[in-house]
């Protein structure tokens, strides 16, 4: 009987097979994504940010892939603006043939480049992205239960986002109305009396866990923006009415990195495109 020899390839071997870094053909970063762990990419990416070092040249460099829009990437460019990091939006250039090259074919996608190992970690899916940056950046709680319930209230306010998006603003015609209507009327209002009580019932005005800023509310406070934009929603929000979501976002207009991103030329950039995105998309 002959015996054929299958190669195999150890873990470290394996891994750099995957996660061959992919040279870059257009105007996107040279990375790769890979589901195969290995050292180098696990020391990348559980490395904590400690704010900047003296050496700039030796500094992690974020670079955020989105269209010119708030919208997916609107709380991942808060989470860097915060953070006080080296980043950068970057915007496609050819997205039909770029879009090829990247994990899933779709955005945000965050490229995260340590300089030291030369390790570019390529991270597609806003939640995936933004769970990443919120531990990196100290945004996700300093215990494991106070972990758990930023998590809460952060996929809460996700999910009535999404609802809007998913069935009011990507509705067909015929049923975008109706959708509108279901929001406003139950939607929204199931939103605000749930997170008004439990902000009120927070030891700390100005923030849902604990005493430091987390995603929750800064996650919250990106909702409440974008439902004060909304013709139909604007009047269920206000100091008065809505008195802890607002205080949440006080408290964040309270950070100088989150209102120079607010007020910066790249921030109202974006805000033009996106109300023209959505005059489009409102029909
Ligand atoms: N589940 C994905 C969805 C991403 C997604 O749908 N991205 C859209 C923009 S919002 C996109 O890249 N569209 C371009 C395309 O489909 O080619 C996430 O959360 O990141």
């Amino acid at each position: 009987m002959t015996e054929t020899t299958v190669p195999t390839l150890t873990p470290t071997a394996a891994a750099a097979a995957v996660a061959k870094i992919v040279p870059a053909s257009s105007s996107l970063p040279p990375s790769t994504f890979t589901s195969v762990s290995s050292p180098e990419l696990a020391t990348a990416a559980s490395t904590t940010f400690q704010g900047q070092y003296q050496e700039t040249s030796k500094e992690v460099v974020y670079k955020i892939l989105y269209f010119k829009l708030h919208g997916m990437a609107a709380t991942t460019r808060i989470m860097l603006a915060l953070s006080g990091a080296h980043w950068e939006s970057i915007y496609p250039q050819d997205w039909t043939n770029e879009k090829l090259e990247t994990p899933f074919g779709l955005m945000p996608i965050l490229y995260e480049t340590h300089p030291t190992s030369g390790q570019t970690l390529e991270i597609p899916e806003s939640e995936a992205i933004e769970r990443h940056l919120a531990r990196k950046f100290g945004f996700w709680g300093k215990d494991a239960w106070e972990e758990i319930a930023i998590h809460v209230f952060y996929c809460s306010s996700k999910s009535v986002l999404s609802w809007y998006v998913n069935k009011v603003l990507l509705a067909f015609p015929d049923t975008k109305a109706r959708e509108l209507t279901k929001f406003v009327e139950k939607e929204i209002p199931a939103w605000i009396s749930q997170h008004e009580k439990w902000l009120d019932r927070s030891q700390t005005p100005g923030f849902y866990v604990g005493n430091q800023l987390s995603i929750a509310d800064i996650h919250s406070v990106v909702c409440l923006d974008r439902f004060l934009t909304i013709p139909e929603c604007k009047d269920l929000f206000s100091p008065k009415k809505t008195p802890n979501l607002f205080k949440l976002k006080r408290n964040l207009e309270s950070y100088p990195r989150y209102t120079a991103w607010m007020t910066s030329p790249e921030f109202e950039a974006i805000n033009v495109s996106t109300r023209q995105r959505l005059a489009v998309l409102k029909g």
